[in-house]
């Protein structure tokens, strides 16, 4: 038993929790199993691995340059809030989950491997299941694995004194929260990249899936009108230049941080040693604003390197192993399709929404107080806003991503005040862990037996109702996209 732990516990840290392992395994696994000679299958590999280790640079780049910006507000006005950030939201667990409820951080991550055979398994039986999207994204069912220890915790002590129950019930409700939430986004990512393959394993699943479908029904083309998409917009005179994706970013970044960093001001940010003594703190704020543009390169060139590979050799994997089936990446491989100038203009809405809902939590003395945390209102605002762009045009990619700000703040805010993850300093704070789980929690916590079971059945049944909606299509979405294209005409007439 000792051995198996040790090799498992290899695997997870060094295959499992990364990504770009995870999908280096995956792309050697589909390679075989189409039988490619050996040299196509190292040289496939090492391209998704270097391609999604550029991804990794790139919006580890934008997390590391930028995130600092926005906590720091929170130390230069004294604030006592909580962060709303996987990472603020993943330290509290481990700081409080021994505290509060006398469990230790480790069975977490044998959780993260039960819910993942969970997945594996609701993929493998896609024939009852109707469930077609494997997770692959490690770092982020490390977060939510900490984040769902705790919320089911919480909501079901009457588990505390039964260990091996306990985890049963926490892997089976993420492991079909994770089949449930990528299998929603297959639609509009197919639609999106006209094909491609993948789907999102991410945070924020339910609320593409919610968005997409609002943005088309709120925005979407109506009789002969059709919506105004970002790229559609021509801007007359000086203004074209903003249809250039990178100056577009670069000027909404250097204005919109550019005045977080004078608010920082000078001594502030010599102080925590962001900027020289003596040094120019005009290019400091210039240099620091261009790198958002800098690294939102990186991570497109990232994903333009490895999303073939890994979409050519899931082919054998879907032939094979997990019929039907697509992966589940990251949500900024979203960001190499669509509208560029989505993600800038999603970005800002959504912080816009966080910004007031932030206000309104101290004008209303809220005991939890939140500050933005840089990943879920970049990352999940921005990906909210390509998809909504797509279906309702630049209406939908601005108000949508607004919302969804207002949701991430009196989401988190509600939720960690409620379980106490408040009082060590974060949340998760992603679309569905404040909107979904909190919900989730709910039922859990006031149904208890009959909560467990109504969410498990409620998240299944969901791919069964989306497969009788259109049983002809459901699974050529995924095998044979043009066929589907094909399928759609026809429906359509
Ligand atoms: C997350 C998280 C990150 C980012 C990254 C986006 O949820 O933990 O580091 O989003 O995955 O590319």
């Amino acid at each position: 038993m000792d051995i198996l732990m040790s090799i498992w516990s290899y695997f997870a840290t060094n295959v499992l929790q990364q990504p770009a392992f995870m999908i280096g395994l995956i792309v050697a696994i589909g390679y075989i199993l189409l039988k490619k000679p050996w040299y196509d299958v190292l040289a496939g590999v090492i391209k998704a691995i270097v391609g999604y280790l550029i991804l990794t640079v790139g919006s580890s780049g934008l997390v590391n340059n930028f995130r600092p910006v926005l906590v720091g507000l929170r130390d230069r006005f004294n604030m006592d809030a909580m962060v709303i950030d996987p990472y603020f939201g993943q330290n509290a667990v481990t700081a409080g989950v021994e505290e509060v409820f006398g469990k230790s951080f480790g069975n977490a991550m044998i959780l993260l491997l039960i819910a993942f055979i969970v997945n594996i398994l609701l993929v493998r039986f896609s024939k009852y299941t109707k469930l077609r999207a494997l997770f692959t994204t490690g770092h982020v069912q490390v977060q939510q694995a900490s984040t769902a220890y705790w919320l089911i915790l919480f909501a079901c002590p009457f588990l505390l004194n039964n260990n091996i129950a306990l985890i049963v019930v926490m892997a089976v409700v993420l492991g079909a929260y994770w089949a449930v939430g990528a299998d929603l986004t297959i639609k509009p990512c197919q639609e999106i990249t006209d094909g491609a393959g993948f789907c999102l394993a991410h945070q924020q699943m339910f609320g593409i899936a919610l968005n997409t479908w609002l943005a088309e029904k709120l925005f979407g083309n109506k009789k002969g009108k059709k919506v105004k998409k970002i790229d559609d917009i021509e801007l007359p005179g000086f203004m074209s230049i903003f249809n250039e994706n990178m100056v577009c970013t670069s000027i909404l970044m250097l204005i919109f941080f550019g005045a977080i960093l004078c608010i920082l001001g000078r001594d502030y940010l010599t102080e925590q040693g962001f900027l020289a003594e003596g040094a120019s703190m005009v290019f400091y704020v210039i240099q620091t604003c261009l790198y958002f543009a800098v690294y939102l390169a990186i991570l497109q060139l990232g994903v333009r390197t490895f999303v073939t590979e890994l979409t050519e050799s899931f082919q054998g994997i879907a032939n094979r192993l997990l019929p039907g089936s697509v992966p589940g990446v990251d949500c900024a491989v979203i960001f190499g399709f669509g509208s560029a100038n989505a993600v800038p203009l999603g970005f800002l809405a959504g912080f816009l929404g966080q910004i007031i809902a932030i206000a309104a939590l101290i004008l209303l003395k809220s005991p939890v107080l939140v500050i933005c945390g840089f990943v879920p209102v970049f990352f999940d605002n921005s990906t909210i806003a390509v998809f909504a762009n797509e279906k309702g045009g630049i209406k939908a990619a601005l108000i949508l991503p607004f919302i969804s700000g207002l949701c991430q703040v009196f989401g988190s805010a509600i939720i960690a005040g409620w379980v106490g993850m408040a009082a060590y300093g974060g949340y998760l704070g992603m679309w569905d862990w404040a909107v979904v789980w909190p919900v989730m929690t709910v039922v859990m916590k006031y149904l208890s037996y009959a909560g467990i079971i109504l969410v498990v059945v409620g998240l299944l049944v969901i791919p069964q109702i989306r497969y009788r909606m259109n049983k002809e299509g459901y699974f050529l979405l995924t095998e044979d996209y043009e066929a589907y294209k094909e399928l759609k005409k026809k429906q359509a007439k």
